[in-house]
């Protein structure tokens, strides 16, 4: 069985555990395990740390890419801002040997050595070139009446600009694997624009962040979107605890539950919102699992007949 070590980052495990249940369950559904990393740290997020001091951000993402190398372990994410940093240190380090030279004499007074034999993955991006739409889709037991807003993200997207699933691409790959679970994924305005909230906007300028995030909630609220699903643990955290916060200061109404993609394979693969951790968000998640819930097992009657 292929083992990948699992990098967390900080968000998921201290806002939304669900999402390392969610991708643990579908991982080994899917014949992969997912190894804890031992000893992790902050990526350092991609946005802050890089755009302060390059050398001491590409130290902090070497030492974590060092654990998984001790082991033989591909690296995957389960957020785009970790991807963003673990894969730009990683493929810098390899083409750069100076660079490379410069980081291991730091990682030296801790016992550690890069090495560069280990890749960087996302989760969704291995789900589409490693394992596959059509085996994603085999693996759906209970197909979602779901229609979807996905947010790909800023850090998604930008590691992947040398390859054909970048930008120049005009990026599907979320969206089919979004199809893959039986929803439907909306179109909707300024879908590859950013949440907001990364670069420290969040934490320094929140009203700003939150115009931007209302506008891409107000165009997923005109697509009639029932969800939004998203694969990086900091958007989701914009759009979930931000939406709540747009609804007091500027006296709007949304509800649209927001899912990472995890959770949402999870649930079409058959475990229980509970168990996926989707009523954890500060949004009120209790009409949307309640039409999964209904629709779920009217899919079942369906397939028995
Ligand atoms: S680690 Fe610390 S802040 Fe964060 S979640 Fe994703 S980016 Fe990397
Ligand atoms: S979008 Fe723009 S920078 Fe980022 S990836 Fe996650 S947080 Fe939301
Ligand atoms: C966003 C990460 S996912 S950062 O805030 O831009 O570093």
């Amino acid at each position: 069985m292929t083992e990948l070590s699992l990098f967390l980052g900080c968000v998921a495990p201290n806002r939304y555990p669900g999402i390392e249940v969610a991708a643990k369950k579908v991982f080994s559904t899917l014949g992969v395990g997912l190894a804890d990393l031992d000893g992790a740290s902050c990526c350092p997020a991609p946005g802050v740390f890089r755009s302060l001091d390059k050398l001491t951000w590409l130290t902090l993402a070497s030492r974590n890419i060092t654990l998984s190398e001790k082991k033989s372990d591909d690296i995957l994410t389960i957020c785009n801002g970790c991807f963003s940093t673990l894969k730009d240190a990683n493929d810098m380090l390899k083409e750069d040997p100076a660079l490379k030279k410069d980081v291991n004499s730091k990682l030296a007074e801790i016992g550690h050595e890069f090495r560069g034999t280990q890749d960087v993955r996302h989760v969704v991006e291995y789900l589409y070139q490693e394992i596959g739409v059509d085996k994603v889709r085999e693996a759906v037991t209970k197909p979602l009446n779901l229609r979807v807003a996905v947010h790909y993200g800023c850090h998604l997207i930008h590691p992947l600009k040398d390859s054909k699933l970048g930008l120049a691409g005009k990026p599907t790959f979320f969206d089919e694997l979004v199809e893959a679970t039986g929803a439907i994924s909306v179109d909707y305005e300024d879908k590859m624009s950013c949440c907001g909230a990364g670069g420290g906007a969040r934490t320094a300028i929140l009203d700003a962040t939150l115009k931007i995030a209302n506008k891409k909630l107000e165009h997923m609220t005109e697509a009639g979107a029932d969800c939004i699903v998203d694969a990086c643990p900091f958007c989701h955290l914009q759009f979930d605890v931000g939406q709540a916060e747009i609804n007091h200061k500027f006296a709007k109404n949304y509800n649209l539950p927001v899912l990472h993609y995890t959770q949402l394979l999870g649930l079409a693969m058959g475990f229980s919102p509970e168990e996926l951790g989707i009523a954890m968000n500060i949004v009120d998640t209790s009409r949307f699992i309640e039409k999964v819930k209904m629709d779920t097992s009217e899919n079942e009657v369906c397939t028995i007949v």
